[in-house]
């Protein structure tokens, strides 16, 4: 299979009357999806999408989603992933440095483009919903045209399956900057991960997955949706997370085989279950990723669910990297060893050679799913690869032994929040954008439920009313995704520095640590 749309058009062929995504009332079936990924394809080319334009998404879990997304790369563009919390500064730095030709989004998703200044942006893909996936109409900037009858003129165009090399998806993360780099993925990063995924999984047709992470990340798309579509399996998908939503729907759907979730969403699982009692009907396969599972967590989850969660490490560069085995021992507080036909190893960060079993370094992996590059950022690029093809993933770690991987902590500055990345860097730069803010230094510390969360210490401008934290935690709100905004923020009359001037974080996180 050449491409994950491929996989679609062969079940559609085989299985066409086989469910591939139950959401709310609706049943999808195969051949439906082919049709709708089909007609979007054509719609685009109609637009004048050229091979290798840009296409955004802008929407929440839909089923739209997965036929904007399978069409977009049927028609020959790049998806262009965007976090819907994301808010105008977020937003514009991704659609410009992406140069983004098309955005498809919903009536919402209209609103916070609007104001916008994409040069690149020509069209708006406006996907009703209410209407099914398979309708949308198109919005020219330039003229304000509102185009309807999307699907009328567009059977002409003849549509090619992607192939191997064909780029396919680019997912924004960020470095020690602050401002996010495009990740690109080839086709052949993404099936060869989820073959791979497959196989150590035990992933079948007669799979069926419940799915409740957002379709803008790898986790939610290129595991859980990618992993359903490859197979021939079943997903049924939620707009968003709830616990009791998800505990009263394994109990009566015995049909139900794998869940995938971030720590968060287990610690909540368990609190619900303390409650609503246990399903009559489990998953054969819990998977948690994204974020560290604590030991306490697995073992309370095994205590109350009677299964060991699977804990697996990925990250939007390379998919799935290092996952505990299907049958063998899975081993709390580890993210075991490397998938099938991929590489993984650990080596010192100043020499950058390989280090023995038992030796904390920084954990490097290798192999066909190892995205293209960053877009448009040749340095960034080089800088992330050794002259053997090996990509320094930035997070520390060991590998025992017998091969079983720990992450013990991250090179660069990162705080992982319920299973979204934060940078400190961003979050201290708008913070200084603030009039009666100084200077301002983010650090992550513990939280029970997020498994880290945001906090702010920050120095008032002198001879300025200091603000109150509640207007600094709203400002932040304001102008960044809200998960990345304090939960805390700590006033000072300045900060620690280093002979150099640089800021010390380390002292900062010890003394709110004993505060
Ligand atoms: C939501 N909020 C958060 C938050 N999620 N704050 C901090 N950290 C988070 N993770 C805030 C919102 O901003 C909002 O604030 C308030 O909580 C309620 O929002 P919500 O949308 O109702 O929250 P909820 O549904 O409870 O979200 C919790 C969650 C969600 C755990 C379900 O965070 C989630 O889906 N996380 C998964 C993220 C994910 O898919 N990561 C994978 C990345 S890929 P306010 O102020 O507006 O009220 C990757 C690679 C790999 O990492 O290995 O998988
Ligand atoms: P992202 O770049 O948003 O895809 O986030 C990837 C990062 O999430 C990785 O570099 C890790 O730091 C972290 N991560 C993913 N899975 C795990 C895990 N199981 N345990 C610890 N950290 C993880």
């Amino acid at each position: 299979m050449n491409s994950i749309v491929e996989a679609v058009y062969y079940h559609a062929q085989r299985q066409p009357e086989r469910t591939a995504i139950f959401f709310e009332d609706r049943a999808i079936n195969y051949r439906q999806l082919y049709n709708d990924v089909e007609d979007f394809a054509r719609g685009l080319l109609a637009y004048g999408v050229q091979s290798g334009d840009r296409v955004a998404l802008l929407l929440e879990n839909c089923p739209a989603f997965v036929v904007a997304y399978l069409g977009t790369q049927l028609a020959g563009g790049i998806v262009v992933l965007v976090n819907t919390q994301y808010r105008q500064g977020e937003l514009s730095h991704i659609l410009n440095d992406a140069g983004v030709q098309l955005c498809v989004t919903s009536a919402a998703g209209r609103e916070s483009l609007q104001h916008l200044a994409v040069p690149t942006l020509t069209t708006l893909v406006i996907m009703d919903e209410a209407k099914g996936p398979a309708s949308w109409r198109t919005i020219d900037l330039a003229s304000g045209a509102d185009v309807n009858a999307a699907n009328a003129h567009v059977q002409s165009h003849t549509l090619t399956l992607p192939t191997p090399e064909a780029p396919a998806v680019i997912g924004y993360t960020s470095g020690t900057t602050g401002r996010a780099k495009g990740a690109l993925l080839c086709q052949r990063n993404l099936t060869s991960n989820i073959a791979a995924i497959t196989t150590a999984w035990r992933w079948t047709p007669g799979d069926h997955l419940l799915l409740t992470l957002p379709l803008f990340h790898s986790h939610g798309l290129m595991v859980g949706m990618h992993g359903t579509l490859f197979n021939g399996a079943s997903v049924t998908l939620r707009r968003k997370f709830v616990a009791a939503d998800i505990l009263t729907t394994l109990h009566n759907d015995p049909t139900i085989t794998l869940f995938f979730g971030v720590p968060t969403m287990y610690s909540r699982l368990l609190a619900e279950a303390r409650q609503q009692g246990i399903p009559a009907h489990l998953p054969r396969l819990f998977v948690s990723g994204s974020a560290p599972l604590s030991a306490q967590m697995f073992n309370d989850f095994e205590h109350t669910f009677g299964q060991r969660i699977l804990e697996r490490y990925g990250m939007t560069e390379t998919i799935m990297n290092l996952t505990n085995p299907y049958e063998g021992e899975r081993r709390a507080g580890t993210v075991g060893g490397p998938f099938p036909g991929q590489e993984a190893r650990v080596v010192d960060t100043q020499t950058r050679q390989p280090l023995p079993a038992g030796e904390s370094g920084e954990i490097e992996v290798r192999g066909p799913h190892v995205f293209v590059g960053y877009w448009q950022r040749p340095e960034a690029t080089a800088e992330a690869f050794d002259s053997n093809g090996w990509f320094k993933t930035g997070d520390l770690g060991w590998c025992s032994n017998d091969g079983y991987f720990t992450i013990n902590g991250r090179a660069r500055e990162l705080i992982i929040s319920g299973g979204y990345n934060i940078y400190p860097r961003e979050v201290e730069d708008m913070l200084e954008t603030h009039p009666d803010i100084a200077e301002a230094a983010v650090v992550g510390l513990p939280d029970s439920e997020m498994g880290e969360q945001v906090v702010a210490v920050v120095v008032a401008k002198a001879g300025h009313r200091p603000p109150s934290a509640t207007d600094i935690i709203a400002f932040c709100r304001e102008q960044l995704a809200s998960y990345k905004k304090p939960r805390q923020v700590v006033f000072v009359d300045k900060l620690p520095r280093n002979a150099l001037g640089k800021v010390q974080k380390h002292l900062i996180t010890r003394q709110l640590h004993s505060a």
